[in-house]
């Protein structure tokens, strides 16, 4: 665990509850349903993930949805009711509208631990696991700040859909922080349902709207590539700093030619690690750490050769 810190309610006993019917033959078999499919974040999470459950001896499948969408991620939750496994990973695509069926599973004896986003009722898992998403923000104000040096101007902020826990964490950090630097003013926080194209031409209108323009943060992936796309389209490419969260090949490939100022890289395969070992805690009656975060690194073009072992993968 020499990459996470523990935080918030600290340690706590397995709790045990619920019936042991996912715990007879499906004993050492973990499930993981990630937030999307083939998505470098989740890939690196899922990666830390199986490695892990290898060496405890337990079997780790992976079923992720094909967007980042809660009645598509509903879908895979309640395919697990015929066969329940002993434990779920799983990243709740909605902090709300996956509450019932997540804990549907958790009625059949399945112990559930959250791994990147989380529930807002914090009564279902035993266990979450993510980056401190608050703190991100926090540091992508602070990067925004020092990129500006000084210069006045208005900034834009990217979230992808409303009800995902770990950008919204992001926003309210950076808005937060982004006061402490009073030659930035926001112009606002804008959703773009984790679609590159609909990140790109919020950008577009944000210039047009706001010709003082110094800096976009967007708030994941998929929002950064769209932001890109949109500086570029609009010629404004090192103009506005463009801070990313994530550091997926493409965004490291944009880092180094110039298209983003500095990437916020969180540590998945961290998070899939520690999200299987306290799952097997829970299940094997061992103390389980209620609230656990991983570090995040700011990275920028002069310090990303020191700082590759944070790249994300594209397979294990
Ligand atoms: O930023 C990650 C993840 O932390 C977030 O919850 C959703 O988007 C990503 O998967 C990146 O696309």
């Amino acid at each position: 665990a020499a990459l996470l810190t523990a935080c918030g309610s600290g340690t706590v006993g397995d709790t045990g509850g619920g019936s042991s019917q996912a715990n007879s033959a499906n004993a050492k078999k973990l499930a993981l349903i990630p937030g999307v499919q083939a998505e470098p974040f989740y890939i690196s999470l899922q990666c830390g993930a199986q490695a892990e459950a290898k060496k405890l001896g337990y079997e780790l499948t992976t079923q992720a949805p094909q967007k980042f969408d809660a009645p598509l991620q509903t879908q895979l939750v309640n395919a697990l009711g015929a066969n329940p496994p002993a434990a779920l990973l799983i990243a709740p695509t909605d902090d709300t509208a996956m509450l019932a069926p997540i804990q549907q599973v958790k009625a059949r004896g399945t112990k559930i631990v959250e791994v990147d986003t989380s529930l807002k009722d914090t009564s279902v898992a035993e266990s979450s696991v993510s980056s401190d998403n608050a703190a991100g923000g926090k540091l992508a104000a602070q990067t925004m700040a020092k990129l500006a040096a000084g210069k006045s101007g208005s900034v834009l902020v990217l979230d992808t859909i409303a009800g995902t826990s770990t950008t919204a964490a992001r926003v309210k950090g950076f808005e937060d922080e982004l006061k402490n630097t009073p030659n930035l003013k926001s112009v606002g926080v804008q959703f773009t349902q984790n679609e590159p194209d609909q990140a790109a031409s919020k950008v577009t209108a944000a210039l047009a709207a706001n010709p003082d323009l110094i800096g976009v943060f967007a708030t994941n992936l998929n929002t950064g590539e769209g932001a890109a796309t949109g500086l570029r389209n609009s010629g404004k490419v090192g103009a506005v700093n463009l801070i990313g969260f994530d550091a997926s090949p493409s965004e490291v490939e944009g880092l180094k030619n110039g298209q983003y100022q500095a990437l916020i890289a969180q540590d998945p395969a961290a998070i899939g690690t520690q999200g299987v070992d306290q799952a097997v805690a829970a299940l094997e009656g061992k103390p389980v750490m209620r609230n656990l975060t991983a570090q995040l690194h700011s990275i920028t073009k002069d310090d990303m050769d020191a700082n590759s072992q944070y790249f994300y993968k594209q397979s294990c």
